[in-house]
């Protein structure tokens, strides 16, 4: 996490603007492990100033509210002086990259086993392109994928550099016809454990319908080996909630970590908008839903002794209200998570010392979509997590999905410092893109009233008249 890299960015900026910081340099070997002093304390005990702002919560004075959270939250030397603060770099990779002619998305985490990196995923080979579920009926044919995740199964690719994989054919695939989750497998993760391996994916059983939405279970098949073969146990792992509960909806994006003497499986949950009957609907009372069909996105953990489970729910779900995919790893005592899509808190890092009470700590720009770091100490379970530094993410929207490579600076023992300076800016051609990255069904509502959104924004009404310059 660049610690170190953060003094020296440091020094770099006092450099430049020439103001005295008393503190020495520290050379790349200073810090033990696990218990690195922060420079954040090194500089507020100093009388220093950083750029005319007091390293020290000014006390003699009144400050705004801002200036008291640049104190009380955040820190004086801003994103450098953050452990929990990134950009991402991203790398297309080889094998598993953009394909035409098939889908592949939502990456596992990235585990090595000798020299040799792993990661599952959905992939998705059809005749046809999904047609989305508000096009999908009883008459549509049954090779034709509803989304991009159906119709798939689970496969795995190896790699020695993590740039170039290659694919080494399917891990788990779906039952036939009629049998328990036989219409499509999706979004993987893995359990290292005892020497064994463990996948939890989404079952899909039966033909999508509008009415069931992304409903699925979480279901799980295990190996002795990386390479497989996997033994399916063909049943869901962990209960959906009661209809009505914020998890009743669905249980997505398994994502097992050793924590604490157990496992914990995080998870991502969909609360669409429904009528009385159980149908998915847009809006509520007459109340306009924004932008079409409306949801909450949150997170809940389970924790069990085996992988097989039973698991059991926290009482504290859920225990992010935002976010879409799941992305967490063992930082320090607790657990990070990367908050991505959707929600209040998109775009945020988040940090809870017991894995269950995360806070914003960091909020970043074009984070990693369904981020599935290598994260060694995934299931080291010893309390003293590393961090991240690179992984594999997708890009889904336009066409079949595709797999990525971000790398990014959350890592303890990392020094990436190019990583750890300022923000992203969308030049032109990002700005004015004709398709945007909304969902899809935002998107065709804009498609659908660009006309007479562009007549909006040339003659926007106020509810009360205001000056103007
Ligand atoms: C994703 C994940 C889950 C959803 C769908 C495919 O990115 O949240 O896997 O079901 O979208």
């Amino acid at each position: 996490m660049g610690m170190k890299s953060r003094q020296r960015t440091i020094y770099a900026g006092v450099a430049v603007i020439g103001l005295l910081v008393p503190c020495r340099a520290s050379s790349a070997q200073e810090g033990p492990r696990g218990d690195e002093p922060t420079r954040k304390s090194e500089m507020r005990a100093s009388e220093a100033h950083f750029a005319g702002v007091p390293l020290s919560k000014p006390t003699d004075r009144p400050i705004s509210a801002a200036m008291a959270r640049l104190y009380d939250t955040w820190s004086p030397l801003g994103d450098f002086d953050n452990e929990f603060y990134t950009l991402f770099k991203y790398s297309r990779i080889s094998g598993i990259g953009k394909d035409p002619e098939v889908s592949r998305r939502d990456p596992s985490k990235v585990i090595k086993v000798g020299d040799i990196y792993y990661v599952w995923y959905t992939r998705r080979k059809t005749e046809h392109a999904p047609v989305g579920l508000k096009n999908y009926s009883d008459e549509t044919p049954d090779d034709v994928p509803a989304w991009d995740w159906d119709l798939a199964d689970i496969y795995c690719a190896t790699s020695r550099d993590g740039f170039n994989w290659k694919e080494q054919g399917v891990a788990v695939s779906r039952n036939t016809k009629g049998e328990y989750a036989d219409r499509s497998l999706s979004t993987p993760d893995i359990l290292c454990m005892n020497g064994k391996y463990y996948l939890y994916y989404q079952a899909f059983t039966g033909r999508m319908t509008h009415r069931k939405g992304d409903r699925c279970d979480v279901s799980m098949a295990w190996a002795d080996a990386p390479d497989g073969p996997w033994h399916k146990i063909n049943r869901p792992i962990i209960e959906r909630g009661k209809p009505g509960t914020w998890d009743g909806g669905s249980i997505h994006d398994p994502y097992p970590l050793i924590y604490r003497g157990k496992i914990w499986l995080y998870y991502k949950s969909d609360v669409w908008l429904r009528d009385a009957t159980g149908a998915p609907v847009d809006r509520l009372d007459g109340t306009p839903a924004y932008l079409g069909r409306s949801y909450h996105r949150m997170h809940g953990v389970a924790t069990a002794d085996r992988p097989e489970g039973p698991f059991v729910k926290s009482p504290a779900n859920p225990i992010a209200n935002s976010g879409h995919e799941t992305c967490l790893f063992p930082y320090k005592e607790g657990i990070v998570s990367l908050i991505i899509k959707d929600g209040p808190e998109k775009n945020t890092v988040q940090y809870a010392p017991d894995g269950l009470n995360f806070e914003v700590k960091a909020m970043v720009v074009q984070p990693p979509v369904a981020a599935a770091p290598f994260c060694p100490d995934a299931f080291a379970g010893n309390g003293d997590g590393r961090g991240i530094y690179w992984g594999v993410s997708h890009i889904v929207g336009f066409g079949p999905g595709f797999l990525i490579r971000f790398d990014c600076d959350l890592h303890r023992d990392a020094d990436r410092p190019f990583l750890k300076h300022g923000t992203v800016q969308a030049d032109e051609a990002s700005h004015f893109q004709p398709r945007t990255t909304l969902p899809q069904h935002m998107r065709q509502r804009f498609m659908r009233e660009a006309g007479s959104s562009r007549e909006e924004t040339a003659n926007i009404r106020l509810s009360r008249e205001t000056g103007g310059q």
